[in-house]
């Protein structure tokens, strides 16, 4: 099996083609080739620097001509390449709409003419909104708030537009709040746990009730590659994890295992269009597909901590690269 990887250098998708290259989802042998533009959250580094089964092209979702030359051959893409930061959004639109939106249209359209049969556009519960109470299903209509999650959502009616004209094979992920190794220090737990690696205070938007549904990063690779071989086309597959806690509930365990106190938290200036909670009602993937998440919370989340103390290079770097490209 020919997998296309796109943003294969950021966090999440650098995690599925290690997962893949390692064999983890018996699927037999699999070539992967990885196509990531190296903005500032992605990291050449962050793959295996040689194997023999990897390809790694540093290139753009929205060059047709380089995908028309990459595509041919390959039985399936996933698709992970995105602006993905929030507060970037926030500060400055243009580019999360080019990536985003046009990145996606440009990459279906590439694999429409390719004849690849099969796509996984991977996108997150944000396009829905927020929820006061309940959860959604894949049926609830899309309210993002932020440009980030407008931009997502527009992608995701992209997709479904290839599939619906075109009988493009698309399948549609959501998934909640990622964490785990890798994941770049601007957002909230690598940035508070790196903080406080450096004696410094974590900054809390507003009051900190805001709510976020957390899964490890390993669960949603899994949820991908699943939906990848066992899901259909034109369907979307919410993936959560139950999980669900203020961002004040996190920060408190966060301090803990970093052997710090409250008075380590300072509370900042509320982010703009601050979503108060997202929470995901996951039934469709659990029942028509058996996912079920793997990495209970407490240790995944001590793990992570112990990766970023065992890494400083790695996110300071990460840093460093963010820094030289503000967004804005
Ligand atoms: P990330 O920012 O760590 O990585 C994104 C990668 O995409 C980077 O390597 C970047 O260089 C690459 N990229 C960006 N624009 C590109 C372009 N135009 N062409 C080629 N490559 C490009 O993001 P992440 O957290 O790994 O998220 C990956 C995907 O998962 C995104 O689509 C995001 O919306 C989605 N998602 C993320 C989360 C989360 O909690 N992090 C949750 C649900 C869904
Ligand atoms: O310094 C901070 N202080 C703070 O209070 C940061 C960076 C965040 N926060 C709050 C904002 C959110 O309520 O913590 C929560 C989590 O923030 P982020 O880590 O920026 O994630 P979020 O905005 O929830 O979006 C994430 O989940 C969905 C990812 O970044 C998206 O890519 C994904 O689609």
């Amino acid at each position: 099996m020919r997998i296309l990887v796109t943003g294969g250098a950021g966090f999440i998708g650098s995690h599925y083609v290690r997962s893949l290259l390692d064999g983890r989802y018996a699927t037999g042998p699999v070539e992967v080739t990885v196509l990531d533009r190296l903005s500032y959250a992605g990291d050449r580094d962050n793959l295996p620097a040689r194997h023999e089964r990897l390809r790694f092209h540093q290139g753009d979702v929205r060059d047709l001509p380089l995908l028309a030359e990459l595509l041919p051959g390959h039985d399936a893409v996933v698709h992970f390449a995105a602006e993905s930061h929030v507060d970037r959004s926030v500060a400055s639109a243009a580019t999360f709409v080019s990536s985003n939106v046009l990145g996606t249209q440009t990459l279906l359209e590439a694999v429409l003419r390719a004849g690849v049969p099969r796509v996984v556009h991977v996108s997150t519960d944000e396009v829905y909104g927020s929820i006061a109470e309940g959860s959604w299903t894949e049926e609830w209509p899309l309210l993002p708030n932020s440009p980030y999650a407008a931009s997502k959502a527009g992608s995701d009616l992209v997709a479904r537009s290839y599939w619906v004209t075109h009988g493009l094979d698309v399948s549609i992920t959501r998934c909640t709040n990622n964490y785990g190794p890798y994941q770049h220090p601007e957002k909230l737990i690598p940035r508070f746990v790196t903080n406080l690696l450096e004696g410094r205070r974590v900054p809390v938007y507003g009051d900190g009730r805001n709510v976020r549904e957390w899964l490890h990063v390993d669960d949603h690779c899994r949820a991908i590659h699943l939906v990848l071989t066992e899901g259909r086309a034109g369907e979307v597959y919410n993936v959560g994890s139950g999980c669900e806690l203020t961002n004040l509930a996190l920060t408190e365990r966060i301090l803990g295992l970093c052997g710090a106190d409250r008075s380590s938290i300072e509370y900042v200036t509320d982010r703009k269009g601050h979503d108060l909670r997202y929470s995901l009602d996951d039934t469709k993937i659990r029942q028509q597909l058996g996912f079920v998440p793997q990495v209970d919370f407490d240790s995944g989340l001590a793990e992570t901590v112990a990766w970023y103390r065992d890494h400083p290079g790695w996110w300071k770097e990460a840093r460093r690269r963010a820094d030289a490209d503000p967004a804005g």
